[in-house]
């Protein structure tokens, strides 16, 4: 990456970091962001101080009693010229997001168009923040519900889409009328000070206050002075299991509200009647695509034991084609982990799978020499193993494939893509109707997500996105989910001279 395109997206000093709007005035230590493409720096951010982040949130208090009054449609046109102007920079950020992150290009710019997506989204729903009017049981009486802006929304977000996520959130947020305050992955800041340019100087040239869209920078202490902080009525949280509980449970505290979006263990059932070419596509981009390193990659097989060793086969022969290297050479399918501690994870997962009795069908191993001079590139894995396997229980953000077989019914597959703490998303390769119908009915798969004849990962931002259990249960994105980052009034108005009350209770004075 040049520096003219760095330059493009604002970055090209060290003075970056805390934001109100588009001043950035941050004065804490300095993050490095190191490429996991090639181990070089690409720049140095300022994490935010506790006294910067005061500032930032009266900023954030200040603009939030201009923002709620605009009304949602002239909110949307905001959201309309952000969603115009990552068109024009989809090629120049997401090329950042491969060279920070690590994905290859093409899911870099896959992520970008997830934010232009979901700003288009956010446009029509500026017009369609409905509420129900209901039937009064009183005469001459009306009754209806509606939304009304929350104030500040606390975004918190994790390397491995380090701009769709915000978007999500922000889109939706600013539209409901919702100023935001992000906090990024301090592995990926540079990502969040691009984004953070290109709305700010949306703001300005709108003439609308610094301080409807803010960043803060740092670790997890950054994290939790947003989740302590009792002006920010609603925190979405995207990240480990870890890290949503103790996020949720410091806001549970102090009675705020949480959306969570936590960690993934999703699994693709290959029934008899399965399309194996479509499986196998589905499975390998589900597994290797951004390395392993989605909440929605796929993490096991669950296989019928008539035709395991069949696609067993056909994955280990795929495997073979898979070109690792430099996510920004399109040649190559999978580029590196986020950083050198990603890659001690992988290595310790591979000695627990062997620990444990699982057996490895591809080698696992650290990739040397000329191009990984990051430390950063690993080869995927697949190994044959039990879904009761700590290791499988547990989700590793890598790449490796699980593959368990099943021998009866498709009720025994679903009781194990079921069998774990986690509840993202789920799949099902099958010709049956029968079973794919089971697997999306109450008795089916317990996931956020389920998916018939398609993989685990790459949802759309029309779906609401997120999942149950140690997931978290929140729901990001498209369908309703915008009602989160409202408050719900109900308000009953009485057109008569008299005053009933309600349930034909009498109380005469
Ligand atoms: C995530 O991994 O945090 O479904 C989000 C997908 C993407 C989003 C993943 N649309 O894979």
């Amino acid at each position: 990456m040049t520096s003219k395109e760095l330059k493009a997206l604002g970055i090209e000093s060290e003075n970056l970091g805390t934001s109100t709007g588009n001043k950035w005035f941050a004065k804490g230590e300095l993050i490095d962001s190191y490429s996991p493409t090639n181990g070089k720096l690409i720049a140095k951010v300022k994490c935010t101080t506790k006294k910067e982040y005061d500032k930032v949130i009266e900023e954030a208090e200040k603009a939030k009693l201009i923002w709620r009054d605009i009304p949602a449609p002239k909110r949307g046109e905001i959201v309309r010229q952000l969603g115009e102007k990552l068109r024009e920079l989809k090629p120049v950020l997401g090329k950042l997001v491969s060279y920070e992150m690590g994905k290859s290009y093409q899911e870099g710019l896959g992520e970008v168009q997830e934010m232009i997506d979901i700003c288009d989204f956010a446009v029509g729903l500026s017009r369609q923040l409905y509420g129900n009017t209901i039937h009064s049981e009183r005469p001459g009486h009306r009754m209806y519900d509606q939304y009304h802006p929350l104030g500040i929304v606390g975004i918190i977000t994790a390397f491995n889409f380090p701009v769709a996520v915000w978007s999500w959130n922000a889109a939706l947020a600013l539209v409901c009328g919702d100023v935001v305050v992000w906090k990024p992955s301090e592995k990926t800041p540079l990502c969040a000070v691009a984004c953070q340019n290109i709305i700010a100087e949306i703001l300005k040239s709108n003439k609308l206050p610094e301080g409807i869209s803010s960043v803060v920078t740092g670790d997890a202490e950054v994290g939790k002075w947003i989740a302590e902080d009792d002006r920010i009525p609603l925190v979405s949280a995207t990240g480990s299991t870890r890290m949503g509980k103790a996020v949720a449970g410091v806001v549970a505290q102090r009675l705020g509200k949480s959306l969570l979006e936590l960690g993934g263990n999703n699994a693709i059932i290959v029934s008899p009647s399965a399309d194996l070419k479509m499986t196998i596509i589905g499975a390998v981009f589900g597994a290797v695509g951004t390395a392993g390193q989605r909440c929605t990659s796929t993490r096991r097989l669950i296989i019928h034991e008539s035709i395991y060793d069949k696609v067993k086969k056909s994955l280990v022969d795929a495997y073979k084609q898979i070109k690792i290297g430099d996510p920004l050479d399109s040649k190559n399918h999978m580029g590196p982990l986020i950083d050198t501690a990603a890659v001690d994870m992988y290595l310790s997962a591979i000695d627990k799978i062997k620990a444990e009795g699982g057996k490895l069908l591809t080698k696992g191993e650290v990739l040397q020499g000329s191009g990984y001079e990051s430390g950063c590139y690993v080869t995927p894995v697949i190994a044959e193993v039990e879904n009761h396997y700590e290791i499988v229980q547990h989700e590793t953000f890598a790449p490796i494939l699980y593959l368990i077989k099943y021998k009866g019914e498709v009720d025994e597959a679903i009781a194990l893509q079921n069998g774990v703490r986690q509840g993202l998303s789920s799949a099902i390769m099958t010709n049956s109707l029968r079973e794919a119908e089971l697997f999306l009915s109450q008795n089916g798969s317990d996931c956020g997500i389920a998916n018939v004849n398609i993989g685990t990962s790459g949802a759309e931002i029309g779906g609401a996105f997120g999942g149950e259990k140690d997931t978290g249960g929140g729901r990001e994105s498209g369908s309703d989910a915008w009602k989160i980052y409202m408050r719900r009034q109900t308000n009953t108005i009485n057109y008569t001279t008299s005053l009933p009350l309600a349930q034909g209770i009498k109380f005469d004075l």
